[in-house]
């Protein structure tokens, strides 16, 4: 995380060294700061608005005290979206369906997950989904002979919605605990991408009315405020039902995930810290906002 450390924790320490009170143009340059790093001008200001208030009616308003409140104020944010994804046993298998545009790192998430259930004793079952790029297939296959998890996949160009259903029967038949669709990025056009996502979770309900258990959304924390338009934009087509933000490790713009804490009411599931199979964690409020101000 050393680059959104950079501008939360280094910003933030710079900012306040060598000041003895809180004074307003300080209040000015964290705004800056804070917008800079795309929380989003809504969010941040009402952060400081309650920043603020809540300092008027303390005695102390160091600027100690401040950077404690506003570290506290960030957990708050981030709290409410703290809901962890939990299977129930008796829904097997589970059907997770990966979405999101190019590149935000769905296969990349689908390859750390599948390893991480795997870790908590889960049998996993892959559906390569995306047909739209017959290199997206491999990529998929070959990761999962290497990891001894079946990949199930057709041809590419194969309509996406029918690998995916083939997967789910399939997952069923060897009683698979856990089964991860992965999805295209792009098709030709935004509403062609939206069309296929939704007949892939109408073609899945035709199995089991209650599936896909989890529509995740991958977003690219590094693209900043696009990736709160991209998920206004699933959200309205398809129905999302949790977050995994990825590449929070090498961003200055990592405090759009407090912007879509603030603006959207979904779980944020996980939380991408980087390219290895390891570098992937449950989101917890607490522990991200200290990684973000933990010292160097
Ligand atoms: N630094 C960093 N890179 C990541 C992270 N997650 C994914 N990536 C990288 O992002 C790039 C794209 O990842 P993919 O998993 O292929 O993305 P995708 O969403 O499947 O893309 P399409 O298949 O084109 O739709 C790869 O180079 C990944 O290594 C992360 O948390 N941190
Ligand atoms: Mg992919």
């Amino acid at each position: 995380m050393s680059r959104s450390r950079a501008v939360f924790s280094q910003g933030i320490a710079n900012l306040f060294q060598g000041r003895s009170q809180v004074d307003e143009a300080l209040l000015e340059e964290l705004e800056a700061l804070l917008i800079a790093a795309d929380v989003g001008v809504e969010t941040t200001e009402a952060l400081l608005h309650d920043l603020t208030t809540k300092l008027q009616r303390q005695e102390n308003q160091s600027p100690e005290t401040f950077v404690a409140a506003l570290k506290q104020d960030l957990i708050e944010l981030l709290r409410g979206r703290q809901i962890p994804l939990v299977f129930s046993e008796e829904t097997k298998p589970f059907v997770l369906l990966m979405i999101g545009v190019n590149g935000t790192g769905k296969t990349t998430t689908i390859g750390k997950l599948a390893k991480k259930f795997q870790a908590e004793g889960k049998s996993v079952m892959l559906a390569a989904g995306d047909t739209f790029r017959a290199a997206a297939i491999d990529q998929l296959k070959v990761w999962g002979e290497r990891n001894q998890i079946p990949v199930i996949a057709q041809h590419s160009g194969a309509d996406s919605a029918s690998v995916i259903f083939d997967a789910f029967q399939t997952a069923k038949v060897k009683n698979v605990d856990v089964l991860i669709a992965d999805t295209a990025g792009r098709l030709h056009t935004q509403e062609s991408l939206m069309e296929e996502l939704k007949k892939v979770i109408r073609v899945i309900r035709k199995i089991d009315e209650k599936a896909p258990h989890e529509i995740m959304l991958v977003l690219d924390a590094s693209i900043g405020q696009n990736a709160l338009l991209q998920a206004k934009k699933f959200h309205e087509s398809v129905g999302v039902t949790g977050l995994t933000l990825t590449k929070l490790d090498g961003t200055a713009k990592g405090g759009i995930i407090f912007n879509i804490a603030k603006t959207l009411n979904l779980p944020i599931r996980f939380v991408g810290m980087g390219e290895g199979i390891d570098d992937l964690r449950i989101f917890e409020a607490e522990t991200f906002v200290n990684a973000l101000f933990a010292a160097e």
